[in-house]
Order: C-alpha cells, then structure tokens, then sequence
C-alpha cells in the first residue's frame, strides 16, 4: 500500500485528544481464528452462526451449541496475538491521550498482546455462566464438576445448563459495556475501525455516531463495508500488515 494513507492516518492518530479503537472478528483472523462469518467451516459448514449463537437454538440443541463453543474455545487457547494485536498494544503505550479498545470479540487476543484499556460488548468465550442466572445476572462459574461430563455441564448451584458468557442476538450486550463505548464514541476525534464488517448492531452503530460528534473515521479492512463511506482514511488489507506500518509512521 503507498505510504500516503498510512501517514494521513498516523497523523490523525498523533493529533487525536481521544482515539478510541474498535474491532471486530477480522482483527483475530491473522492469529488463525475464524472471522464470526467463516466460524463455520468444515463440520459447522451446514450451519449458519446467527442461528446458532441465540438462546432460542440453545435451548433446542444444547449439545450442539456447547460443542460448538467448545470448538472455538479450542481454537482460540491455541492461538496467538498477531502483529496487529501488537500493535494496538503499542498505541495504547505511545498514545498520550485518552484511549479505549472496543472489541465485538470473545476472544482475550486483546488481553494477551498487552492492551489493558478494553471493552467487551459481547462477553468472554473463555468465561461460562449458568442459563438461568440462579445468582444474579451473570451467575459466573469459574469452576464447573469434572466428574460430570455432560454437554453442556450443569450448575453446581441449580443443575441448571451452563452456557458460554457471551452476548447471543436477540440478546442485550452489557450495559456497562455499551455504555462506555458509547460514551467514548461521542468524545472521540479519531475511531479507528478494524477487521469488522459492521452488520452487527448495536456495535455497528458506534462509528456512525463518533462521526457524528465530529471524529474522523480511519477504517483497516480488506473489504468495503458500510462503515467505508464515513471513512476519511481507508487502508485496504490485512490489519496485521497494516497497523504496524501505521505505528511505524507515529514515530516518525
Ligand atoms: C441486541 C457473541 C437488543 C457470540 C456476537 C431481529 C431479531 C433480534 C435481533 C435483531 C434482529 N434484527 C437485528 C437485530 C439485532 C441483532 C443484529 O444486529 N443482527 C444483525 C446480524 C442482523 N443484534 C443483536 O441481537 C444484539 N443485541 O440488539 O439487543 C435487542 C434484543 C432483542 C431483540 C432486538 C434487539 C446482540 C448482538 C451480539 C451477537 N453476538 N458475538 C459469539 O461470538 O458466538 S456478534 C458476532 O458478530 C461476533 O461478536 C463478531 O465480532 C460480530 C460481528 O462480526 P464481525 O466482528 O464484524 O466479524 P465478521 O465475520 O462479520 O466480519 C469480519 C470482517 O473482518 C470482515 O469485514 C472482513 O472483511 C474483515 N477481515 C477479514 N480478514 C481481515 C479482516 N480485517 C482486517 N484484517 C484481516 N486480516
Ligand atoms: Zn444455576
């Protein structure tokens, strides 16, 4: 790519009061997890994840979508930060002002390559919790009974099924969490938008709304998406090659 968009958008970065950073699947693609739209090769091919990620196909297979949680659950402990986590880390340390990562994803990549300043919108694969919230809205179980291999296991609390801690359609996200990314999308002067294809709401809705308040939108995906036309910067390609060129652009 020419260095000229990679300037403009370090730049931006360096001026910015405010840079708030949201990503999406895309973003983990380079460490070998699959995008939430591609999350369905091979034996979940035949399926469609919007319709596996809900309560409704929870309670009518809960096998199926326990195992299918177990599946991603072991593809991300295998993998690693990609050079674009890395990089996101190293804004976070070079940045002098405000800050904030807002992810979409449940994967802890963020976490691992050294960003500390994080919101998750839809909650922690690695976390599970009971389905019936029998202590509270979420009943996190950090241990579940070894001896007990059913799937999906039971709540020591009401033997009640456990489920991932993650936020399924048809489901609010966190109020906290959409909260603050709401609130850091309305102060921010720079969004950098990276590796979603900005269909799922409300997440969707954040970049609209920095652009809104007057930030200009810097958005790192291979493809267009609906995000593109508020754009003033587009880098086009994989953000584990791109954004190390953008820090490399900081420091000059
Ligand atoms: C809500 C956790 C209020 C689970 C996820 C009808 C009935 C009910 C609801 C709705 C409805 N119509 C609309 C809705 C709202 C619904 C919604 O938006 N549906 C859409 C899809 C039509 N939203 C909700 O239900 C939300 N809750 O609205 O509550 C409510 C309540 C009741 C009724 C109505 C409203 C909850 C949404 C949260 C769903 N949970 N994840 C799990 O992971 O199993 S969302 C899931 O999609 C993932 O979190 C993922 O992050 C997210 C978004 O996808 P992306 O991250 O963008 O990933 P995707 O694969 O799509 O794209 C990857 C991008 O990366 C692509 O653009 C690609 O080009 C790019 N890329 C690829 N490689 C690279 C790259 N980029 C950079 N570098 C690369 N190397
Ligand atoms: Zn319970």
């Amino acid at each position: 790519m020419s260095q000229e968009p990679i300037q403009y958008a370090a730049d931006l970065v360096r001026d910015a009061r405010y840079v708030v950073i949201l990503t999406g699947a895309g973003v983990s693609k380079e460490s070998g997890v699959p995008t939430f739209r591609e999350a369905m090769d091979g034996l979940w091919s035949h399926y469609d994840p919007q319709q596996l990620a809900t309560p409704h196909a929870f309670r009518a297979n809960p096998q199926l979508v326990w195992e299918w949680y177990e599946w991603r659950r072991s593809l991300v402990s295998e993998s690693m930060p990609n050079a674009g986590h890395m990089a996101l880390a190293q804004l976070e340390q070079l940045h002098p002002g405000d800050i904030l990562t807002v992810t979409q994803n449940v994967d802890d990549l963020h976490e691992r390559a050294g960003s500390q300043r994080i919101v998750h919108l839809h909650g922690n694969i690695a976390r599970n919790k009971c389905f019936d919230s029998c202590q509270g809205e979420p009943t996190l179980l950090d241990t579940l009974d070894a001896t007990n291999d059913s799937k999906p296991p039971r709540c020591p609390y009401c033997g009640g099924m456990v489920r991932p801690d993650v936020v399924w359609f048809g489901e609010t996200l966190p109020v906290h969490a959409i909260n603050r990314a709401i609130e850091a999308s309305q102060l921010c002067d720079v969004m950098l938008v990276i590796g979603t294809s900005g269909l799922v709401n409300p997440a969707a809705q954040l970049p609209i709304l920095a652009a809104q308040n007057g930030a200009s939108i810097i958005e790192v995906n291979p493809d267009t998406t609906p995000i593109t036309p508020l754009a003033k910067v587009k880098l086009t390609g994989a953000s584990g090659e791109l954004l190390p060129q953008v820090i490399m652009a900081l420091e000059v």
